[in-house]
């Protein structure tokens, strides 16, 4: 096991928040696919953006008081929409009503606290003119016609890429996690430069932990149970909703990081009117599980266009904090 991996084996437990734009709409994060929105149609989202309740301090206290050891916060989701100060686009916090740099606030939070802090990058950025558009599975315009010919610079987009993500692990600090997201159809490690974007990563933060998505993504731990992983491997596999029956082991059996990522409802991004919340009981059940085989569980939250958690989602982690705190070591 490698050193740079122990506090999170250790951590067992942590938040993840999907919040940006999409909140607004409220119907999950991936609205600008679903719709099969222009970048200028869901521009109108960023003019309206104002988080007049953004506290991240009450969402670190949150996570906290639920027995949680870090939290991982949507730098930038597919959207392109940026939390953070990037001085390589417009299309950032900063230039809404917010004014600001909201990761910055959010990385202070988690320090004053105590708690490990992680960012999750999308690697995918339906709003940059040079990510493939028509028939790419996923994107907003993959249907539309106009965008068959067109002409893009993938390198260009690359450039942008790795410069976002030099940007991160250079002004916010030491960062405890890197949450990349995600590989899918053949647009796998090289093909985002991977190992070129891992050794930069590496050379200014040299112990953060990183994902297994450059490679795959929720459905398959890519080469990092391998003997030989490739450099893009990731510190720790990154299943999504279902719990590996057996934990997840290397090739010789020995057990790997791994974390669970499961979110309270059906969506990650704040949705009003998905209810469908699993009970305190089964998630604490989940963790235990995961717990059990050797993993993480890292729970999602949605906040509100506002920048408040919902209120079902509050109500849970103070039922699984409460559990925590009768059944925490003592
Ligand atoms: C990805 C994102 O698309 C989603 O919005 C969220 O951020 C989640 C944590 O990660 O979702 C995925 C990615 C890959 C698969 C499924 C969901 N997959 O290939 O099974």
């Amino acid at each position: 096991i490698k050193e740079r991996t122990k506090w999170f084996m250790d951590a067992r437990f942590g938040m993840f928040i999907h919040w940006g734009l999409y909140s607004i709409p409220a119907c999950g994060e991936w609205v600008m696919s679903q719709k099969e929105m222009t970048v200028e149609e869901y521009r109108g989202y960023f003019d309206k953006f104002d988080p007049v309740d953004y506290n991240p301090k009450k969402w670190v206290r949150l996570a906290k008081n639920a027995g949680m050891k870090y939290v991982v916060l949507t730098a930038k989701h597919h959207d392109g929409f940026c939390l953070f100060d990037s001085k390589l686009t417009d299309y950032k916090a900063t230039n809404t009503k917010a004014g600001r740099d909201l990761v910055r606030e959010f990385v202070d939070a988690c320090r004053e606290e105590g708690l490990k802090v992680g960012l999750y990058f999308s690697i995918i950025d339906w709003h940059h003119p040079d990510f493939p558009k028509y028939g790419d599975k996923q994107h907003p315009m993959r249907n539309n016609k106009a965008y068959k010919d067109e002409k893009i610079d993938f390198d260009r987009y690359l450039d942008y890429m790795h410069g976002q993500v030099r940007e991160l692990v250079t002004n916010y600090g030491r960062l405890d996690l890197l949450w990349f997201d995600f590989s899918y159809d053949g647009m796998t490690g090289e093909k985002w430069r991977a190992s070129d974007l891992i050794r930069m990563v590496r050379t200014f933060q040299p112990d953060v932990i990183i994902d297994n998505r450059l490679e795959g993504a929720g459905d398959n731990h890519g080469s990092i149970a391998k003997e030989h992983p490739l450099i893009y491997s990731g510190d720790f596999a990154s299943p999504e909703q279902i719990i590996p029956p057996e934990g997840v082991c290397d090739e010789k059996g020995e057990p790997i990081p791994w974390e669970l990522c499961a979110t309270m409802n059906n969506h990650w991004g704040y949705c009003n009117f998905d209810h469908q919340y699993k009970s305190p009981q089964m998630l604490v059940r989940k963790l235990v599980e995961c717990v059990s085989k050797g993993g993480n569980m890292i729970l999602n939250v949605g906040p509100d266009a506002k920048g408040n958690i919902p209120m079902e989602s509050v109500d849970i982690l103070e039922k699984v904090g409460k559990w925590m705190q009768k059944n925490k070591e003592s």
